[in-house]
């Protein structure tokens, strides 16, 4: 699989619903939303000749959230990410937000390339810098509801540094990390989240590093809102990412998901039905967990549920209350 990490084909493109330029190959942009194009037929798909009209199939209302023109989408038959991916456009529809103040920001990786198909205002940014650009995003624009979505190795490892002065700084935005225990676009590398003992292809006997419980990472940073499931919790992560777009702070959601090609099958793990019932079978719900505890050992149990649900100001309000109190009149609060 390639790294196609550029700001290529999935940078954010605002002015959704655009036709692509005459001499470009480019599929025509999906057509705008609304009920009117419920209809089984995408642009890009030509009726054969002769062939009668037929009466529109109801559509998956989840489409309206994805960048239909670019499935199928690169992910491996077996991975967990468009799992992850469904949660999340599940939740945002239900969520009653105004969808043209959502905007999604991404890394580099295979969760990395989440923003491109997210029919919403979407950013593919560069690696470990999905935070950084997201928070710059938030500060420009204080309206938006800013959701990062992306790999364990871009926010933890490569992007650790950003992660962890936006959750002390209680940054308002929501983290949804897609952990698979590697580095796998890039073929499997030692990642800051691998348990000891897994096989990877820079640890062949097995890694002896101590990895990063993240739940415990983040609390200790100050984030407001910590969670963790599984994909195959789909319902119950679906129900945690509504709840936590419906809060404020650094919001922080852990999914456990399968790497079928590289992280299962150099463990000799599986299929992704196997990580499925690995998942099943060692997965138990401890909501209020001390995440102290929650530490995940190779094949290991995984504690899900919510960690953490605490209030307290953000860094703009943080700002604004402290400016206001030292310079009186003369501040002018930003982004209320
Ligand atoms: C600055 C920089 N360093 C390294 C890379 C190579 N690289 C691309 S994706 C990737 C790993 C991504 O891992 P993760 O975020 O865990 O996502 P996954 O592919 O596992 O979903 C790496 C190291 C890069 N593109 N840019
Ligand atoms: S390499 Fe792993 S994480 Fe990447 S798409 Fe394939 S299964 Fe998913």
């Amino acid at each position: 699989m390639s790294d196609q990490c550029s700001l290529d084909g999935a940078t954010s493109q605002p002015g959704m619903g655009t036709a692509p330029s005459p001499d470009s190959n480019q599929l025509p942009q999906a057509t705008p939303l609304g009920p009117e194009v419920a209809t089984s037929q995408r642009p890009d798909e030509v009726q054969p000749e002769g062939q009668a009209e037929q009466s529109p199939k109801p559509r998956n209302p989840l489409e309206e959230l994805l960048r239909m023109d670019r499935i199928p989408h690169i992910w491996c038959s077996g991975c967990g990410i468009g799992i992850v991916v469904t949660a999340f456009a599940d939740a945002l529809r239900k969520s009653g937000l105004d969808l043209d103040k959502v905007a999604v920001v991404s890394g580099i990786g295979c969760t990395g390339r989440v923003a491109g198909y997210i029919h919403l205002d979407s950013f593919h940014t560069t690696h470990g810098r999905a935070v950084a650009f997201a928070t710059g995003l938030k500060l420009g624009n204080p309206a938006l509801q800013v959701v990062v979505f992306s790999g364990d190795g871009d926010l933890v490892g490569i992007g650790g540094n950003h992660l962890i002065h936006a959750a002390r700084r209680n940054m308002d935005l929501l983290v949804i990390c897609v952990n698979n225990f590697n580095y796998a676009m890039t073929g499997g590398q030692l990642a800051a989240t691998t348990p000891i003992g897994a096989n990877l292809s820079t640890a062949p006997f097995g890694s002896y590093e101590y990895p990063f419980n993240l739940p415990y990472l983040l609390d200790a940073c100050g984030a407001t809102y910590i969670a963790r499931w599984t994909c195959l919790h789909i319902r119950r992560l679906s129900h945690t990412i509504r709840e936590a777009l419906g809060k404020q702070g650094f919001r922080f959601i852990e999914v456990i998901t399968p790497c079928v090609t590289v992280y299962a099958r150099r463990n000799r793990l599986g299929q992704g039905l196997d990580l499925l019932k690995y998942y099943y079978n060692e997965s138990e719900i401890q909501h209020g967990a001390d995440p102290r505890t929650v530490d995940i050992g190779y094949q290991g149990k995984i504690i899900c549920g919510k960690f953490v649900d605490r209030q307290k100001p953000t860094f703009l309000e943080c700002m604004n209350t402290y400016l206001s109190g030292k310079l009186g009149d003369k501040y002018v609060p930003y982004g209320v």
